[in-house]
């Protein structure tokens, strides 16, 4: 089923388009439209994350292969935890490092929560949360 699409006129000072133009370019988008959707989403999903709604988060981490018992207690908080883990997946990156992405479905708090306490752990280099969600 396809949209209905809107055209609408927008107003902007020179300087301004000529930033949106250079991230169109840099950002690989195919038109000023295509950005503009994809600003308003972003904001769609802020929104959605302040407004405590059910949302979906992405934790990546990079850790310490060698750290003792880590991978123990990062299991242990994703058992522990209120939200609902989709599903990780492990890559083992080199001799030292692990990547792993936690795909993470629940209230924004418990997710933002549960990313701190793995990302606190001892061992852990690098931890980034994306936050999305399927209501776009
Ligand atoms: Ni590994």
């Amino acid at each position: 089923m396809k949209e209905n699409v809107v055209r609408f006129c927008v107003s902007l000072p020179q300087d301004l388009l000529r930033e949106l133009d250079r991230r169109i370019i840099k950002r690989g988008y195919s038109s000023r439209s295509e950005l503009v959707r994809d600003l308003i989403r972003e904001l769609m999903i802020e929104d959605r994350w302040q407004e405590g709604e059910e949302v979906i988060g992405v934790l990546t981490i990079i850790y310490d292969h060698h750290q003792r018992e880590l991978t123990q207690k990062m299991l242990d908080i994703q058992h522990s935890a209120y939200v609902k883990v989709l599903c990780s997946t492990h890559i083992h990156l080199d001799h030292h490092n692990c990547l792993e992405n936690i795909v993470l479905k629940g209230r924004p708090h418990e997710i933002e929560s549960i990313a701190i306490s793995i990302g606190g752990l001892r061992g852990v280099k690098f931890a980034k949360l994306t936050k999305a969600s399927n209501a776009l």
